[in-house]
């Protein structure tokens, strides 16, 4: 990255997903020092704070196959206007979860500005449903296919524009825990996904040169979506979805340490941090420590 400049957004968003919690993820990341911990590094940060998130006391389901869909649109549209401006003023945008349904805005307002852009979707899951193949109703599952331009149009059109990014320039890193439509979509669509199968067997240094090889070809960079679930629960235990086996904290570190050196990163956020089901803030001190090395941290 070339910006001297972060910008962190905090979206308390939780109408993703079902469970209570996840909108204290900005403040968890926040009380882990994320500002203090950059500014170390020499950047200079601004802090926009929180985007307002209504509360479901408020609010009736109108649509149990797409849970809280006005509001979930509403609030990313927020969203991409604040990535949007931060990369007008040269700023990189540092966006803080919240659950997995505000990468819809996070992409809209990161490809508003640069177009052509790779994705690496750091996840157990795949994000890859639709109203209809969704279990759950559940927006933060269905994120990855909305941006690329696959479910409910007020989602896919956000910004009048779609698709935000394409397959072949998109992975996935970490995967474990996939639903059988969303099996076939990948399979469709031709989305290289590392599983941890892969990880296991060739290794997280091999696994990554791939990923940012296919997520910068032909593109102005690479935008990290980053599900904390992708780490091993016993390294992230506050998380809403957790799945056995995933990655290790240095596995972790390795990928983002590598995503540094590549110097290919425009935008990042860091998404599905829950402090009600963690243990003394573990999850946020490990989600502050991966941002410290894709701002270029180095051991030595
Ligand atoms: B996350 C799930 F069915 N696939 O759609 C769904 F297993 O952002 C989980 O990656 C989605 O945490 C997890 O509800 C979304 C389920
Ligand atoms: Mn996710
Ligand atoms: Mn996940
Ligand atoms: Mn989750």
């Amino acid at each position: 990255m070339s910006q001297k400049k972060v910008t962190i957004i905090g979206v308390p968003m939780h109408l993703g997903q079902n469970r209570r919690g996840v909108d204290m993820g900005p403040s968890a990341i926040r009380y882990a020092k994320v500002r203090q911990r950059i500014e170390q590094l020499g950047f200079y940060v601004e802090d926009l704070g929180d985007i307002y998130v209504p509360s479901p006391e408020r609010l009736t389901i109108e649509n149990p196959k797409l849970k809280w869909l006005p509001q979930v649109k509403e609030v990313n549209e927020k969203l991409a206007d604040q990535v949007s401006k931060a990369i007008q003023q040269g700023s990189f945008p540092l966006v803080l979860g919240g659950d997995h349904s505000i990468a819809i805005g996070t992409l809209t307002g990161v490809t508003r500005q640069y177009q052509e852009v790779g994705l690496i979707w750091f996840d157990a899951h795949g994000d890859l449903n639709t109203e209809e193949s969704s279990p759950s109703g559940n927006i933060h599952g269905m994120s990855l296919a909305v941006s690329l331009g696959i479910g409910h149009s007020d989602l896919v059109n956000m910004g009048n524009f779609s698709p935000k990014i394409k397959p072949d320039r998109t992975v996935i890193v970490g995967a474990r825990d996939l639903d059988p439509p969303e099996k076939t979509r990948i399979h469709e669509l031709g989305i290289r996904v590392f599983t941890m199968h892969e990880i296991d067997r060739v290794g997280m240094a091999a696994v990554m040169e791939e990923a940012i090889q296919i997520a910068s070809q032909g593109t102005k960079g690479i935008h990290l979506s980053f599900d904390l679930d992708g780490l091993d629960p016993k390294d992230a235990p506050g998380v809403g979805t957790p799945v056995l086996g995933g990655t290790t904290y240095r596995e972790s570190q390795l990928a983002m340490e590598m995503l540094a050196e590549s110097k290919q990163l425009l935008s990042a956020e860091f998404v599905e941090v829950n402090p009600i089901l963690d243990q003394a803030n573990h999850t946020a001190k490990v989600a502050v420590e991966l941002i410290e090395s894709i701002l270029g941290k180095k051991i030595l």
